[in-house]
């Protein structure tokens, strides 16, 4: 749902040009510094960029599902580290106290994110919980008017700059399912916390993460979410519908990125006297990038819509994660290609990319699980006689 299109236009328009005049000229510089300048974080936070999905009574732009992916796609036009740096804040760190949070809770967080003056960080997956999230053990065990936390997380993206976790835990150790699980609001600072090393990544130099330990952590009772036990699996299930659809759209803008350097490459690069793209075959790998590209724009915008439409959209947003995902690995692949041996080098950015994206068919559910939550939908449906 577009609200009022002369706005979303004026807001994309100006993504669009801080990606073209001050993100891509860095590219290069975060890949070899692995630090986005911090002059650029306090750009994004100027532009609105860490409140994107922040209801506007807490200082948000409050953008619906179409809105944020229309900006997604924009953003998503130069290194994804970029977007990563707004990205768990505008997704998967906040969302849960936006769906779940108490007015007390939302009154005392929401704001500070939405400037960007605090990042929140998403803590679900651990050492021995990754697909399967609700066989996850960390505890929070309630003492009086505190949960006493116990326990480890791992590849936590922006735990190194968080000022708040979004965390879940087994509040009930005897249900060693998703029943057991709650969802707190955890002050990064509250003694006992500490961080592991920063992990060695294959790709998105400038993103960070890390393992995050939890050592006798006193949780006030207060920043249990929604102020109800046993509903933090179920709460994560619903961020990463949401977080599904914004990293498809993510996917969408790299891959028009990627398969813009592509052509401008192909019009450029001369073999056999001629420039390559007028080649058939160099053709064939830019039109089926383009034709998959466009069929994944046109997946997430109709998630997007029914998703703003209040219709359930699991399904939609597991296909379009897979879909998108998959689709940007394939673009990125044929984009080397046609780069050929400059494809290989370092100095052209493509191979960066490459590696970059990778990441996309593995974070907020795998490939694999995307199809494990479409096929049991399938099933269900079937079963009950809806298809
Ligand atoms: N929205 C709301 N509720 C949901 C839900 C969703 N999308 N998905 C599941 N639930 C509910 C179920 O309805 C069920 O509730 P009841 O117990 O009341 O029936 C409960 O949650 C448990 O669901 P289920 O039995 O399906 O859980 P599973 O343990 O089988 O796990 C998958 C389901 C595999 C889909 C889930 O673990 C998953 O998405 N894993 C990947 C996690 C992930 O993305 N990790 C990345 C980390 S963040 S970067």
């Amino acid at each position: 749902m577009i609200r009022d299109e002369e706005t979303i236009q004026a807001l994309v328009a100006t993504v669009e040009r801080f990606v073209a005049e001050r993100l891509r000229p860095l590219e290069a510089e975060v890949s070899e510094t692995d630090q986005i300048p911090p002059d650029v974080v306090q750009d994004m936070r100027e532009m609105g960029l860490f409140g994107l999905t922040i209801p506007e009574e807490f200082g948000g732009l409050g953008l619906t599902m179409e809105e944020e992916v229309r900006v997604m796609m924009a953003l998503g036009r130069t290194s994804p580290a970029f977007r990563s740096v707004i990205g768990t804040t505008v997704g998967i760190g906040s969302q849960g106290i936006v769906f779940d949070g108490t007015p007390e809770q939302k009154a005392q967080w929401l704001p500070k994110l939405a400037t960007g003056e605090i990042i929140a960080s998403f803590a679900l997956t651990e050492p021995g919980a990754g697909s399967d999230a609700a066989s996850l053990r960390t505890t929070a065990i309630q003492d009086g008017d505190h949960y006493i936390v116990n326990g480890s997380k791992r590849y936590i993206t922006n735990a190194p700059q968080a000022g708040v976790f979004t965390l879940m835990a087994r509040t009930n150790p005897a249900d060693k399912g998703a029943g057991g699980v709650s969802a707190f609001i955890l002050d990064a600072k509250t003694p006992g916390i500490s961080l592991g090393k920063p992990d060695k990544k294959m790709g998105q130099r400038g993103a960070h993460t890390c393992d995050v330990i939890f050592d006798n952590v006193r949780v006030p009772a207060a920043n249990l979410i929604g102020g109800r036990e046993g509903q933090g699996f179920k709460m994560a299930m619903r961020v990463l519908d949401k977080g599904r659809i914004h990293i498809a759209a993510v996917c969408v803008g790299v891959a028009r990125r990627m398969l813009a350097d592509a052509l401008a490459y192909a019009a450029e690069r001369q073999q056999f006297g001629q420039a390559i793209g007028d080649f058939q075959l160099v053709q064939a790998m830019l039109a089926d990038s383009e034709t998959e590209l466009y069929a994944a724009e046109c997946m997430v915008m109709d998630a997007a819509r029914r998703r703003d439409d209040g219709r359930p959209v699991s399904t939609e947003a597991a296909c379009c994660k897979l879909f998108a995902s998959e689709m940007c690995g394939r673009v990125a692949d044929r984009a080397v290609q046609i780069f050929g041996g400059a494809g290989y080098m370092a100095e052209y950015g493509i191979e960066r990319f490459y590696r970059d994206v990778r990441i996309l068919r593995l974070y907020e559910g795998t490939t694999q699980i995307q199809q494990m939550v479409i096929g049991r939908e399938l099933q269900r449906m079937a079963k009950a006689g809806e298809i």
